[in-house]
């Protein structure tokens, strides 16, 4: 037994980004571990049936996988020096919307800039893996095998929908949310004002290990987004290290306030992510409708990433077809409890600043069947 978290993770690994700056905002004593540790294999891999980061163990030793988990584990016992759910009801909302659209809407430009840059990326990237996978090898072998975990992963990539028809568009979307970010960090230091949010937190997952740390994009972000890439400092920085914002406070903005720079950032929501999360709901539906799975049946098979099928839509005037991954309707359902969970006159409020950036059916957008997660992984109920 120790007296210190241990965070089992990678730099390279967008999911691990949230948690851990989480972990770091809160002042959590813990200590980042890889996976390449005995223990993991040994303990921590038979406990969650597949390998998967990042997973935290406490100096308990309870095992807790998935971000979501991993914050909600500090947020339901009140230990959070910072909540991550901002307690009134458009901020709550905004702020799990843009947790949605960070961890799940923003891969498209994340697997982009990360495997078809090769040129400035690949040597970087395969010597990362292999350091972080294989820090026993020498670097020669270390860079063959991560090679081979590379071609997997790009893969994925197209799984998602990045193909050469759809790059030119996720290449114009991104320089438009770049810009956007940075005007939004120009005004505040964080999404909802002096603290960061879980909001802030699910944006980090794509915006720190591709988007601001792999090369390409990295200089991409130094050049054109400095307001951005200054967050992205912030958000792994255990101080609120808000140089730049003299006088601010370590407090949200008050009256339920959402300001007109975070407006825009809903409206981009709407613009990229609303039409695939209409098209994978409509798809599930089906699925669920042609397959009715058994109550806890783990959602998609027993394998990480094999979504339940294919979705298609239209965006920017393509075709984009991409996965559909349960885990999406997880994060989804996450906001629709939130607006459940208030009165109805929280809800009117919430409807106004919906109605205004475009957003209203992402309430009414709903799986027929809710996807929990019950011993570490995503099942029907
Ligand atoms: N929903 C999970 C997703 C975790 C996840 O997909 N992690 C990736 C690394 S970023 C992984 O472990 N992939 C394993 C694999 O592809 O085999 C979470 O937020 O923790």
């Amino acid at each position: 037994m120790t007296d210190k978290f241990k965070f089992y993770s990678w730099s390279v690994s967008l999911y691990s980004g949230k948690a851990r700056a989480y972990l770091i905002k809160q002042h959590i004593d813990f200590d980042d571990i890889s996976p390449a540790d005995p223990h993991y294999d040994a303990h921590i891999r038979p406990a969650i049936g597949r390998w998967i980061i990042p997973v935290m163990e406490t100096p308990q030793g309870e095992i807790v996988q998935d971000g979501v988990d991993i914050i909600d584990w500090f947020e339901h016992r009140n230990m959070a020096r910072q909540p991550a759910y901002p307690k009134t009801p458009k901020q709550l909302i905004s702020s799990l919307i843009m947790e949605m659209f960070g961890v799940e809407g923003m891969l498209r430009p994340a697997m982009h800039y990360r495997w078809n840059f090769d040129q400035d990326n690949l040597d970087f990237i395969l010597q990362q893996f292999g350091l972080f996978a294989m820090p026993h090898l020498p670097v020669e072998e270390r860079r063959d095998m991560a090679l081979h975990a590379a071609g997997r992963m790009r893969k994925a990539a197209v799984q998602f929908g990045v193909t050469e028809d759809t790059a030119p568009e996720i290449e114009a979307a991104y320089h438009e949310l770049m810009a956007e970010f940075d005007a939004h960090f120009s005004a505040q230091p964080y999404l909802l004002g002096g603290a960061p949010t879980i909001g802030d937190y699910g944006l980090f997952a794509s915006l720190y290990a591709h988007l601001g740390r792999d090369p390409h994009p990295l200089r991409l972000m130094q050049e054109k987004a400095q307001m951005l890439l200054r967050w992205t400092e912030r958000m792994r920085n255990p101080s609120a290290d808000m140089v730049e914002f003299i006088g601010c406070d370590e407090s949200l903005i008050g009256s339920d306030t959402i300001r007109d720079t975070l407006k825009t950032l809903l409206r981009r929501v709407a613009s990229d992510y609303l039409p695939e999360i209409e098209a994978m709901v409509s798809f599930t539906n089906e699925c669920l409708s042609d397959n009715k799975p058994a109550e806890n049946e783990v959602v998609g098979g027993e394998s990480l990433g094999r979504g339940i099928g294919k979705c298609r839509f239209e965006w920017r005037g393509r075709q984009v077809t991409a996965v559909v991954m349960p885990y999406r309707i997880f994060m989804l359902q996450r906001i629709q409890d939130a607006y459940d969970g208030l009165d109805e006159v929280a809800q009117k409020q919430v409807d106004g600043l919906l109605g205004e950036t475009g957003l209203s059916s992402i309430m009414h957008t709903r799986a027929d069947r809710r996807v929990e997660r019950r011993n570490h992984r995503e099942v029907w109920v």
